[in-house]
């Protein structure tokens, strides 16, 4: 089963709609298996957005991720990292399909809500990132086999 890292972010927390935004993800048929409130440092903020060092954004990306508190949490299910990111929409909420939380909740890139990892690989990195494995709980529901067909 995949796991992906997603995050809440500032704008999100600001504007009262973590509950939507994981409401959103856990109606789809994700499992929480991990969650906490945090505020980044800009030590974890360059760490997780490596990849975009150097970009013209970037000192912009990390005064914002870090600028409040946000909900780091872990998803599971079939294929989450995909199934967590069509959710979300496109990066850039202009062109965020209705129906998506970016689509649906946002109007520009620097203020898009939320964060999904972009591959099980980077999803891996980034879960270890923010959280210990004794974090990250492994159970069964009930309800899953009417989500996932075994
Ligand atoms: P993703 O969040 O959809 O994976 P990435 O390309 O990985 O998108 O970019 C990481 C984050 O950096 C975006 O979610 C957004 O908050 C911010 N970002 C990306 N491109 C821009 C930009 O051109 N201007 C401002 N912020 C940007
Ligand atoms: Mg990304």
């Amino acid at each position: 089963m995949e796991r992906t890292l997603v995050l809440v972010k500032p704008d999100a927390m600001q504007r009262g709609l973590a509950g939507e935004i994981i409401s959103r993800l856990e109606r789809r048929g994700l499992k929480i298996v991990a969650m906490k409130m945090i505020q980044m440092d800009a030590a974890l903020a360059k760490r997780h957005y490596a990849i975009h060092r150097g970009k013209p954004f970037f000192e912009k990306l990390v005064a914002y991720i870090t600028s409040a508190p946000i909900i780091a949490a872990v998803f599971e299910g079939p294929r989450a990292v995909d199934v967590a990111r069509k959710t979300m929409g496109e990066t850039d909420p202009a062109g965020a399909a209705a129906g998506t939380i970016r689509g649906d909740l946002s109007v520009e890139i620097g203020r898009n809500l939320v964060h999904g990892s972009d591959s099980p690989e980077n999803a891996e990195e980034e879960i270890e990132l923010f959280f210990s494995p004794q974090e990250v709980i492994s159970y069964e529901r009930e309800i899953d086999r009417w989500i996932i067909e075994s």
